[in-house]
C-alpha cells in the first residue's frame, strides 16, 4: 500500500477507534478526536522521539493533550504506538477502574503525562516541563553533551485559550523564552454551546506574537505536509515557544455532525456512526478495528522507537565517562536521592527569648538546605520578600539563565500553581512556590490537580490569618485552611514556633505523593523552650503533648500556628487556678490521621471530653477533634483592617477567653456525668 494510504489509513484509525469507544461508552468526546487525529499520528509517528517500551525514559518528548476531553485520541494513538493500553482498555474507557477514564489521569495509563480535563491546566503544565528541563539541562547538560535535550509538545483548544491560565502562562513562556514548547491550536471554531464567535473574538496570531511566541498556521489540518513544515519551523526557533494555529473540523467525517456543537460532547449514535465509516470508506460492520497494514505500520516503527532510546543510552553512557559525578547526581536527582546531608544541615532555634514569625524562619530552612538540595527551586507569585522564598546563593531564572534556582513567577498564582504541577511531574525538581495563604484560592484549581496526580509541590503560604493585620479582611484567610484541609491528601501544615516550621519543612520535602501547603505567619510568634516543652520533632505525627500538668489533665487545649502560644498562656492560668490542663499542638489533621488509634487516643484520650480548639479561622472540621461537650475559638466572619493585637483581642482570642471556655466545657463535662 503506498505510504498516503497507509498514514490515512492510520489516522482513520485513530478515528474510529475514538468514535467506538464513545458509542460503547455512550459518553464522551468524538469530534476532537476525529478533528486532531492527523496532528496526534504525525507527532507520534514521525516527529516525537519517544519509546513506548520505556514510557519513563528521561529524555523522551512530552506530549500534553490539554484539551483532556478528547482523551480517546490520545488513548488510541497510544495504543496504536504499543504503550501498555490494551483493546480491552479502549472498550473499557470511561468505566469503573478501568486505566481509560472519561479523561487522562497521570498515573493510570503509560505515556500520560499529566492529568488533563479542566482546560487551561495541561497547557500550564507543558510550560513548567519546559521550565523544569532548562533547569535540569542547565545542571547536567554540557556544551559537547546534552543529555536533556527533548521537545514538550501538545494540543490545546478553544476551552484552553479561554481560560484565564491560558493567558497567564504563555505570557511567562513567552518572557522566558522556552523555545522547546510546541503547541498546536485546535481552531475548530466550535465550543459546547455553539460557534465560538458567541464568546471569542480575540486574534491569537496577534495574542501569541505579544507575547513573544513564534505563531505558525496550518489551514488544513488534514495536509500532513502543512504538519511537517509547521513542525520543522517550530523546532528551529529556540528561542521562542511556537504556537501552530490548526484549522481542523469537528467530528471530521461526520456527514451530520461535523462543524457542529454536537460532535463535542455525546456519542455520534449509532446511525452516525455508520454513515461516518461509510463516508471514510470504513467498514460500517466493523468495531474496534485496526487493519492489518495498520498494526504493521506500528509494529515497523518498534525498532525506530527503541533506536531513540538506545541511542540516548549511548549518550549516556559517554557521558558517564567524561562526566562521571554528573551521570550519578543524574540519576540521583530523579530518585530524589539526596542523602543526608540535607538533614544535617536544618537549622534549630534555640535562642527561646527570641520571638520569629514562621514565614522568616522557613526563609531560613529553605536557605539552610538548599545547598544539599540542588534541585529545589521555586519562587513567588511577586510576593518574594513576604513570602522568604529567595535562595539567596543562588540567582534568578530568566530567559539569559537557567540555573537560577529563583522563579519570578509575576502575579500570576493560578499560572504558578499548573506551572509547579508540571515541574513536579517532570521529575528531578523539587518546586516550591509561595504567595499569600488567602491568594491560595487563585490556585485551589491546580493544588487539587495535584493532589489528584500524586504529585508534591510544595505551597509557601504566608500571611495565614487576621494575624497579618493592617491589609484587613480582603487579605485575610478566614475559610482557608478548612477549604484546602478539605482537598483529598493535601497535607496541611501550620506550625507553631521556628522549630516547628523546620519540621514541617522537613515533612515537605520527604513527603514525595501529594501537595504540602505551608500556612505561615506574617507577625511574630514566641520560640517554645524545647528543653521544657516537648520536641518539635513530634510534628510529624501531626499534633502532639505540648505541655502539660503534673497530675491528670482534665482539659485539653487544643490549637495550630500563632494559636498554640496563645493556648500556652492560658495553660499557665490554668495551672495557676488550680485547673489541670494539656496543650496539644495540632499543626497538620492529615498527618495525624496517618497515625494509629493507640497514638491519636494518647493525645486525645477518650476520658478528657472537656476540649478547646483555638485557630484563628472557620471552626469547620475541629468538631471531630473537640467532641460533643467541646467548644471552639474560631472565626466566622470576615477580618478587619487593624493593628493584628487589636484584632485578636476583639475577635476573642484572649488568655481571659480562653480560660472561660476551658471552665465552661469542664462544668458542660462534670454536670453531663453528674459528677
Ligand atoms: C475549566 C473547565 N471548564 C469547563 C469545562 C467543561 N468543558 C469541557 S470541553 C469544553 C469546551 C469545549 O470547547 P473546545 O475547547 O473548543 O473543545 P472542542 O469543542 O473543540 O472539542 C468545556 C466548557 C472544562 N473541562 N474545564
Amino acid at each position: 500500500m503506498p505510504e498516503k494510504d497507509i498514514q490515512q489509513l492510520s489516522i482513520n484509525t485513530i478515528r474510529f477507534l475514538a468514535i467506538d469507544a464513545v458509542q460503547k461508552a455512550n459518553s464522551g468526546h468524538p469530534g476532537m478526536p476525529m478533528g486532531c487525529a492527523p496532528i496526534a499520528y504525525r507527532l507520534y509517528t514521525k516527529f516525537m522521539k519517544h519509546n513506548p517500551a520505556n514510557p519513563e525514559w528521561k529524555n523522551r518528548d512530552r506530549f500534553i493533550l490539554s484539551a483532556g476531553h478528547g482523551s480517546m485520541l490520545l488513548y488510541s494513538i497510544l495504543h496504536l504506538c504499543g504503550y501498555k493500553i490494551s483493546m480491552d482498555d479502549l472498550k473499557n474507557f470511561r468505566q469503573f477502574g478501568s486505566i481509560t477514564p472519561g479523561h487522562p489521569e497521570f498515573g493510570l495509563a503509560p505515556g500520560i503525562e499529566t492529568t488533563t480535563g479542566p482546560l487551561g491546566q495541561g497547557f500550564a503544565n507543558a510550560i513548567g516541563m519546559a521550565i523544569a528541563q532548562e533547569y535540569l539541562g542547565s545542571l547536567f547538560n554540557k556544551s559537547d553533551v546534552k543529555i536533556l535535550d527533548h521537545f514538550i509538545y501538545g494540543i490545546c483548544s478553544d476551552g484552553d485559550l479561554m481560560e484565564g491560565i491560558s493567558h497567564e502562562v504563555a505570557s511567562l513562556a513567552g518572557h522566558l523564552k522556552l523555545g522547546k514548547l510546541i503547541f498546536f491550536y485546535d481552531d475548530n471554531g466550535i465550543t459546547i454551546d455553539g460557534k465560538t464567535s458567541l464568546a471569542f473574538s480575540e486574534d491569537i496570531k496577534k495574542r501569541f506574537d505579544a507575547y513573544g511566541w513564534q505563531v505558525l498556521n496550518i489551514d488544513d489540518v488534514n495536509d500532513l505536509s502543512q504538519i511537517d513544515k509547521a513542525v520543522e519551523q517550530a523546532q528551529k526557533e529556540t528561542n521562542k515557544p511556537t504556537l501552530i494555529i490548526t484549522k481542523t473540523h469537528i467530528g471530521f467525517g461526520s456527514p451530520k455532525k461535523q462543524d457542529t456543537a454536537s460532535a463535542h460532547g455525546s456519542p455520534l449514535g449509532e446511525e452516525e456512526v455508520k454513515v461516518t465509516k461509510k463516508n471514510l470508506g470504513w467498514d460500517e460492520n466493523k468495531f474496534f478495528f485496526i487493519p492489518d497494514e495498520v498494526a504493521d505500520h506500528f509494529n515497523k516503527m518498534k525498532n525506530t522507537f527503541s533506536s531513540y532510546e538506545n541511542e540516548w543510552n549511548k549518550l549516556f553512557e559517554s557521558y558517564k565517562k567524561k562526566y562521571p559525578a554528573d551521570a550519578e547526581k543524574f540519576v540521583k536527582v530523579f530518585n530524589y536521592d539526596f542523602g543526608d546531608e540535607w538533614k544535617n544541615a536544618l537549622p534549630s532555634f534555640t535562642n527561646y527569648a527570641e520571638n520569629i514569625p514562621t514565614r522568616n524562619a522557613s526563609g531560613s530552612v529553605i536557605n539552610a538546605i538548599a545547598k544539599h538540595l540542588p534541585t529545589l527551586i521555586g519562587g513567588s507569585a511577586d510576593l518574594e520578600p513576604s513570602n522568604n522564598t529567595y535562595i539567596k546563593e543562588s540567582t534568578k531564572f530568566s530567559a539569559e539563565n537557567r540555573s537560577g534556582r529563583n522563579f519570578h513567577f509575576g502575579i500570576r498564582e493560578h499560572g504558578m500553581g499548573g506551572i509547579l504541577n508540571g515541574m513536579a511531574l517532570y521529575g528531578g525538581v523539587i518546586p516550591y512556590g509561595g504567595t499569600f495563604l488567602i491568594f491560595s484560592d487563585y490556585m485551589r484549581p491546580s493544588i487539587r490537580l495535584a493532589s489528584l496526580s500524586g504529585v508534591r509541590p510544595i505551597y509557601v503560604f504566608t500571611h495565614d490569618s487576621v494575624g497579618l493585620g493592617e491589609d484587613g479582611p480582603t487579605h485575610q484567610p478566614i475559610e482557608h485552611l478548612a477549604s484546602l484541609r478539605a482537598i483529598p491528601k493535601v497535607i496541611v501544615i501550620r506550625p507553631a514556633d521556628a522549630n516547628e516550621t523546620v519540621e514541617a519543612w522537613k515533612v515537605a520535602i520527604e513527603h514525595k505523593s501529594s501537595p504540602v501547603a505551608l500556612a505561615l505567619t506574617r507577625q511574630k510568634v514566641p520560640v517554645f523552650d524545647r528543653t521544657k516543652f516537648a520536641s518539635a520533632e513530634n510534628l510529624s505525627k501531626g499534633a502532639y503533648v505540648l505541655v502539660q500538668s503534673e497530675k491528670n489533665p482534665e482539659v485539653i487545649l487544643m490549637a495550630s500556628g500563632s494559636e498554640v502560644a496563645l493556648a500556652v498562656e492560658a495553660f499557665n492560668q490554668l495551672q495557676a487556678e488550680g485547673i489541670n490542663a494539656r496543650v496539644v499542638s495540632f499543626p497538620s489533621w492529615e498527618l495525624f490521621e496517618l497515625q494509629t488509634n493507640e497514638y491519636k487516643d494518647s493525645v486525645l484520650p477518650k476520658s478528657i471530653k472537656a476540649r478547646v480548639s483555638i485557630e484563628a479561622g472557620v471552626k469547620q472540621g475541629w468538631e471531630k477533634y473537640i467532641g460533643d461537650f467541646g467548644e471552639a475559638i474560631c472565626i466566622e466572619k470576615f477580618g478587619a483592617s487593624a493593628p493584628y493585637e487589636i484584632i485578636f483581642k476583639e475577635y476573642g482570642f484572649t488568655v481571659d477567653t480562653v480560660v472561660a471556655l476551658a471552665k465552661k466545657v469542664l462544668v458542660k463535662v462534670k454536670s453531663k456525668h453528674g459528677l
